[in-house]
């Protein structure tokens, strides 16, 4: 492998790490101002940087065969930058943006977040560039400070109107614990999740599909909410309170928007009970509501496929405690909770039926809640 003073010219600084993740429960509900429930994946992007005398930004993606992209700090323009290079960019155009001064710089980059697998694998790209700018311009900003910034930087310079999801998970995950994070203000709580002291497992099935209109069907979906709150008259749909759900449901004549509310409203219930659970210490009980939150992201918000259904539906008939899609939805991963002594015999129904339906085989591997974005030595 080529090294970082091989490729620059210079010896790095330090070395960031930033994780993907998997959404327990909790989804689309972060653009509604509600509540979500994430955890960190082993899996990370990993960032070597050195500073430049100059204003040049140099980007380097072990993954992604090419040259280094050059770019001028002081010339970022928004929507210019194609392909990875855009969320590492995007973060440097964002902290300018907040009126912090940074250096130029040359960044390596590498990552083993599965692409394209609703596991959060731009948000590790946004993190891990963010902390390691942050900390080498001395600007020493919070974990939650650069999650926003990862997010302008996808919202505004890459263009993918995202929430706040998944750059606070990369950016403020524990090991061994869900974040539980309101993303109204971005208070959070982090609740321990060690399945294997209570004999459980859950397992990210990546479909290894991506729908090709996932990116503009997010889009419909955010402005779908946006127009039911406007039509009920609460700035977000984390203002519909749950027990208000039948009154306000009766008040849409869209029922289109009016089933983009109820999952919505019920998501954000089903994360309060999930919550209630884990913090009475049952969290073989989570299972049907994450079942639950599945049917309503297939039949309410219509976000799932074929794929995922599968996933969910094979390892419920398997024996699994519960399922569900995780991330953004038209392909990607779904998560599955199992009893630690079904695991092998859940993974291998789901590889079964997507081998008799004739799809690619499933990626199947076992998520363990991991740490958040961290410096790492050299
Ligand atoms: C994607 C988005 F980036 C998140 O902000 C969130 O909306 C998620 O989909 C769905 O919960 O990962």
């Amino acid at each position: 492998m080529t090294s970082h003073e091989e490729l620059f010219g210079a010896a790095p600084e330090g070395l960031w790490a930033a994780p993907g993740r998997v959404n327990l429960i909790g989804e689309h509900t972060d653009y509604n101002e509600g509540f979500v429930m994430p955890f960190a994946l082993p899996h990370t992007a990993r960032a070597t940087v050195s500073r430049r005398a100059d204003r040049v930004l140099r980007l380097y993606s072990r993954d992604v065969p090419g040259d280094p992209v050059e770019l001028d700090l002081d010339g970022l323009v928004p929507r210019t930058v194609q392909g990875w290079a855009a969320y590492p960019a995007g973060v440097a155009w964002a902290l300018q943006e907040a009126g912090h001064e940074i250096s130029g710089a040359d960044i390596a980059i590498e990552s083993n977040v599965p692409v394209g697998a609703g596991l959060s694998s731009s948000a590790a790209l946004e993190v891990v560039t963010g902390l390691a700018l942050s900390d080498l311009n001395g600007l020493d900003l919070a974990p939650d400070v650069i999650a926003r910034l990862g997010q302008r930087a996808e919202n505004d310079f890459v263009g993918m109107p995202c929430g706040i999801l998944d750059q606070m998970a990369s950016a403020c995950c524990t090991a061994g614990h869900v974040l539980y994070l309101d993303t109204r203000d971005l208070s959070r709580r982090q609740v321990p999740f060690a399945m294997a002291l209570e004999g459980l497992r859950l397992l990210v099935v990546d479909t290894q599909v991506k729908h090709a209109h996932a990116d503009g069907a997010y889009a419909n979906r955010r402005a779908e909410c946006e127009a039911g709150a406007a039509a009920l008259g609460v700035p977000f749909l984390r203002d519909v309170p749950f027990d208000g759900l039948a009154d306000a449901l009766a008040r849409l004549t869209d029922d289109t928007v009016r089933r983009r509310v109820k999952h919505i409203v019920t998501e954000n219930r089903r994360v309060e009970r999930v919550i209630e659970l884990l913090d009475a210490g049952r969290a073989r009980d989570i299972g049907p509501v994450l079942t639950e939150g599945h049917a309503s992201l297939r039949d309410d918000f219509e976000i799932s496929c074929p794929e995922l259904d599968l996933v969910v539906d094979t390892a419920g008939a398997a024996g699994a405690l519960g399922a569900r899609m995780t991330g953004g939805g038209f392909g990607g991963s779904a998560i599955v909770l199992v009893e630690e002594t079904a695991a092998e015999a859940i993974g291998k129904a789901v590889l079964s039926a997507f081998d008799a339906e004739g799809y690619r085989p499933p990626r199947v591997f076992e998520a363990i809640p991991s740490p958040g974005a961290q410096r790492l030595p050299l």
